[in-house]
């Protein structure tokens, strides 16, 4: 029989200052007649791994365990729409290196764990509505400080009411407590 599988991605995922501060951003420019990610799914995706078995997801958990990153802050400080995925997103202008060699560590792990490299360029963004067709809010760029100390494993649940995530398990990046 085929080994189950479950939906796994890494992520940064705001803790709850930062995650409070973008419901606000977002609630702000969008009103509530949008439909819009709950607060509670915000998160910036490092790698989505897909539908991965437990065997591939204890391989992609030792790879993390062997991340050595400092903590770094990001600027999150631009709104973009990507008009193909019709995706109103907001994430940082300025990658900072620790991002960059979080995503590629994670990215080395997916092929040694034998999953597809993701091969696009790492746009780092939080999604914030989807199918989003309305006029692009004339709003004012986000000014939010995020002091990035960890990052997780994540489920992605689909069910009737929707999408959900379950943080699995969550690493702390290198002297950070
Ligand atoms: O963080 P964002 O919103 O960009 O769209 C999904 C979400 O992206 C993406 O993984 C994130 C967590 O669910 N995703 C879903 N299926 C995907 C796929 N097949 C995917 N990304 C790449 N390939």
């Amino acid at each position: 029989m085929a080994e189950p599988t479950r939906r796994l991605f890494f992520a940064l995922w705001p803790d709850k200052m930062v995650r409070t501060r973008c419901d606000w951003y977002v609630s702000g420019i969008l009103g509530k007649r949008v439909r819009r990610v709950p607060a509670d799914n915000l998160h910036l995706t490092l790698a989505f791994a897909g539908s991965v078995t437990d065997t591939v997801s204890r391989c992609l958990e030792a790879h993390a365990d062997r991340v050595a990153i400092e903590p770094f802050r990001l600027q999150i400080d631009h709104l973009g729409y990507w008009h193909r995925q019709r995706l109103l997103w907001m994430g940082p202008t300025h990658m900072p290196d620790g991002l960059w060699a979080l995503v590629t560590a994670i990215r080395d792990a997916f092929d040694d764990c034998g999953l597809e490299r993701e091969r696009r360029a790492f746009q780092a963004h939080m999604t914030l509505a989807r199918k989003f067709s309305a006029a692009l809010p004339a709003a004012e760029a986000p000014a939010i400080d995020w002091d990035v100390d960890s990052f997780c494993l994540v489920q992605s649940v689909n069910s009737e009411n929707g999408v959900s995530y379950r943080v699995l398990r969550r690493w702390a990046l290198e002297g950070a407590q």
